[in-house]
């Protein structure tokens, strides 16, 4: 349970100290620091962050309407003076392991009949592991935290994702589609015509190759969460998982994977996440560059708005038939977004809303 006491206590205190969030962040993360192997320091991953003032009041965003349902278990975290790391892996856990949800394995395979997932993690000290290509695995956004803190690199892929997923004690799940997942593949499979996916708009219509089937519940489905969050102590991390675009060319890896295009911690400023058309995020570098509106001056909307023009500018008359949308979080705690077109909606909980909020679009 969130405990308002002790963080209207802590806020007194670190406020009366006179501290931004950006000045609490910084001093928080100098004390028990790892080195890592570039030369940057950063606080142990997984190590709750006790005897640390609690000065900001957290707050958590996600993509689509299935955040709603991940930001309740982020938000157990946060208000239990977890860390934003802890909270945005344990929340994109929830959308990963719901069948009734396109990420995950019980999503959409690609056109060789294979469910292939990608992910990738950021914490507020430039820490950051990533998975591509990934077979059989239930919890992708766990490898990439563990790629994070057990290994020298940032990102795996394919064969070499799972075998280490395989040595770091995740099993390998069975090689089958989920019920959903399977009727859409063999509707799909009738016409086989293999061109490059339309995300998220089709899927909103519920028409075209690439569109999943339109669920029990009657909401459509999405192949993606990103998620981002402040924790009590300054700290903003991100997280992003994803089955990627449905009936895909095998081997094909979209933007929510690649930290900077996908998804972008930056604690001195903000953070990014990106969901809609990969190749077209991986073509701005979306996150990071989000971030740098942000560190320019610019709210989150406006930096993401700024963003989704740049795209636009880039694809002229074919912006129409692709759907790209920015999701910023500042490390003040304020969020934005915008979309290419309408449709797209992030949920945010914070210590006074629960909602889905609708983001403004280029388009109308
Ligand atoms: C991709 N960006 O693989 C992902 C897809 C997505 O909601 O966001 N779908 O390109």
């Amino acid at each position: 349970m969130y405990n308002r006491r002790k963080f209207i206590r802590a806020t007194a205190f670190s406020l009366g100290a006179g501290l931004t969030a950006a000045q609490a962040a910084s001093a928080t993360a100098t004390s028990n620091t790892n080195t890592d192997i570039n030369g940057i320091e950063s606080k142990p991953s997984g190590q709750p962050l006790k005897n640390t003032a609690a000065i900001i009041s957290p707050v958590v965003i996600s993509t689509w309407d299935a955040g709603l349902e991940a930001n309740k278990a982020a938000w157990t975290i946060l208000t239990n003076e977890g860390r934003a790391l802890d909270a945005v892996e344990r929340g994109v856990m929830v959308t990963e392991e719901s069948l009734n949800c396109c990420v995950g394995l019980g999503a959409n395979p690609d056109r060789d009949g294979i469910v292939t997932l990608d992910a990738c993690i950021m914490d507020e000290a430039f820490n950051c592991g990533a998975v591509a290509f990934l077979e059989r695995i239930k919890h992708p956004i766990c490898v990439a935290r563990r790629v994070m803190e057990k290994t020298p690199h940032v990102m795996l892929v394919g064969e070499g994702a799972q075998q280490f997923a395989q040595a770091e004690g995740f099993t390998l799940e069975p090689k089958v589609l989920s019920k959903t997942a399977q009727a859409s593949y063999e509707e799909w499979l009738k016409r086989s015509n293999y061109r490059s996916p339309r995300i998220n708009i089709e899927n909103q219509k519920g028409h075209g190759p690439f569109a999943p089937a339109k669920l029990p519940n009657g909401e459509w489905n999405h192949d993606t969460i990103g998620m981002l969050a402040l924790d009590m102590f300054g700290h903003l991390s991100g997280s992003c998982t994803t089955s990627g675009a449905g009936f895909k060319m095998r081997g094909r890896v979209g933007d929510s994977p690649i930290i900077g295009a996908g998804l972008y911690v930056d604690n001195e400023v903000g953070a990014c996440v990106a969901t809609g058309q990969g190749e077209d995020v991986i073509r701005v570098a979306g996150a990071s560059m989000v971030v740098e509106a942000m560190r320019q001056g610019r709210s989150p909307e406006a930096a993401c708005q700024a963003l989704i023009e740049r795209v636009i500018r880039i694809k002229k008359e074919k912006a129409k038939d692709i759907q790209v949308a920015f999701l910023a979080l500042d490390n003040k705690g304020n969020t934005g977004a915008y979309a290419i077109h309408p449709g797209f909606s992030y949920a945010l909980r914070s210590a006074t809303e629960e909602k889905l909020i609708v983001a403004k679009s280029y388009f109308t």
